[in-house]
């Protein structure tokens, strides 16, 4: 072990081995397909491990179940102490973890701290939860009975998360999951293991000195397609939460119908800004930057439209052209750099394919190039592109998990509005306004159709109090704020009858 990533590791605790399953502090090598893991940053091998194979994931799942049945017995505040006592853990490990996920994913160190935020900030949610799992008390139509609803644990939940967010999607899940008295089994993108490895570190250290915590409470699968499929159909997992592509939500989803089990799908978008003519363009240029060329366009929630009235149009464009050509790009651990790499290769060679196939469709691409100097060697390094469409062709209703900013123009608010809402996903949106007639419209029925529409704030980098997810393609899901808690619970409907009658419902009279 000689990448510097090792010594970070270490300092989290975890031992030098090459574990691919783990099932709370029993760690094991899997006995699948050998995994190379590289840098995005520089190409370099971080690791080498084998993956779960379908008996890994069976025991897991059985450890997973069986502490379920005692996790779900510990009072839900007990359970938040534990989750308080992780997101200690995380305060005190944050720039280590940071530095593991800017080596696996790519990510600058500031997003990648604020990656690590995200995770604190849901352990403090979560911990207030813990003592706001709130049922409702109903009003009965029957005399001397009560009705009433509980929010009882749910049974081991199976998260399957993406590259992008290696860290906060799983604690999203996680820590909500924990306070409702669930288990977990994660299955983390097979680029990024290493960051799931710290996470499953941290808790169990934290489990390891909690007396109520069960042996598999928190489980780790490392592994592929398939490891996610297994996971999706197995009957013992009631709820599977899965973030990535649309493709990969499509088949999780199917599987997991098919077995009459729950899905939370957080999946694929196609973020818009309307930018209207009142719009402030010094602010629409900072926020529509973070959002579109942030995490080097590699967000669920990047900005990927911006459809900019005709009357203003120029002037943006010459003034986020102006922007773009003074990005510092290249080594995202360097201080000041804002744009890192792509995540590899192939990323690399799809967004330089949207970019010709943009062109065929009648677009002009601005910058967009690999970059090949003054960047680490072994990295895919791109110059975010802005493409001036002429409308909303093929390309533009696609997602390209790159930096590539369409942008379209438009003369009536409506038409625009019909512009961005015409795409097959449904996550982030907002709208640059002064005018409140116009942001309101936005925000009413007849505007934004995504699950997030924000108004004179850019489409990405969403709180964690908000419940966040999308409609359409984007596969309807909501995780990590707000009443999200509710998919990670069984809701049980009490009726009790404290009379020495027997009432029936609706007046039915049943008597012999
Ligand atoms: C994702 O891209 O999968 O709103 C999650 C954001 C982040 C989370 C994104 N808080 O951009």
């Amino acid at each position: 072990m000689t990448h510097p990533i090792h010594e970070v590791l270490k300092r989290i605790g975890f031992a030098d081995h090459p574990a691919a399953v783990a099932v709370s502090n029993t760690w094991q090598a899997g006995s699948g397909e050998p995994l190379t893991v590289v840098s995005p940053i520089d190409g370099s091998t971080l690791v080498s491990l084998r993956q779960a194979t379908r008996s890994d994931v069976d025991l897991v799942i059985e450890t997973s179940k069986n502490a379920f049945h005692q996790w779900r017995e510990v009072p839900a505040p007990r359970r938040g102490e534990f989750v308080r006592l992780l997101g200690e853990a995380l305060r005190k490990h944050k720039a280590d973890l940071a530095a593991i996920v800017s080596w696996e994913a790519g990510k600058i160190t500031q997003e990648a701290l604020g990656e690590v935020q995200e995770m604190i900030d849901i352990c403090d949610f979560a911990v207030g939860l813990s003592r706001q799992l709130y049922g409702k008390t109903i009003a009965s139509e029957r005399p001397g009975h009560r009705l009433m609803e509980q929010w009882q644990p749910l049974g081991p939940v199976g998260v399957i998360s993406a590259f992008n967010f290696p860290v906060a999607v799983w604690a999203w899940n996680a820590m909500l999951a924990f306070v409702c008295g669930d288990t977990v089994v994660w299955k983390p993108s097979e680029k990024t293991p290493l960051c799931a490895i710290a996470c499953q570190q941290i808790v169990n250290q934290v489990a390891h000195n909690f007396p109520e915590t069960p042996d598999g409470i928190s489980s780790l699968l490392i592994g592929g397609a398939e490891v996610g499929q297994t996971l999706a159909a197995h009957p013992d997992l009631p709820l599977i939460s899965a973030t990535g592509s649309i493709p990969m939500g499509r088949a999780v989803a199917e599987t997991v119908a098919r077995r009459l089990g729950r899905s939370l799908l957080e999946l694929g978008g196609n973020n818009a800004m309307i930018v209207t003519e009142s719009a402030d363009l010094e602010m629409t240029v900072r926020s529509a930057l973070f959002s579109a060329v942030g995490t080097c366009g590699q967000r669920c929630t990047s900005l990927r439209r911006l459809i900019v009235h005709e009357s203003i149009a120029d002037k943006l464009l010459a003034s986020l052209k102006k922007a773009y050509e003074k990005l510092p790009i290249g080594n995202p651990l360097d201080e000041g750099t804002l744009v890192g790499p792509l995540v590899d290769q192939s990323a690399l060679e799809t967004m330089q394919q949207a970019l010709r196939t943009a062109e065929e469709q009648g677009g002009t691409v601005h910058f967009g190039n690999p970059l090949l100097s003054d960047i680490p060697a072994g990295g895919s390094y791109v110059h975010p592109a802005i493409v001036e469409m002429p409308g909303q062709t093929e390309i533009v209703m696609q997602e390209t998990f790159a930096p590539i900013l369409y942008v379209m123009r438009y003369e009536h608010l409506e038409t625009a509005i019909q512009m961005h809402n015409a795409v097959p996903q449904g996550l982030s949106s907002a709208i640059m306004t002064n005018d409140i007639r116009q942001a309101e419209l936005f925000l009413s029925p007849v505007g934004s159709d995504c699950g997030i529409a924000n108004v004179n704030v850019g489409p990405s980098g969403a709180e964690i109090g908000g419940a966040f997810g999308g409609e359409k393609e984007t596969g309807g899901g909501r995780e990590s704020g707000s009443d999200a808690w509710k998919a990670y619970m069984r809701r049980a409907t009490n009726t009790i009858n404290y009379s020495t009658e027997l009432p029936l419902a609706q007046g039915i009279k049943f008597d012999l």
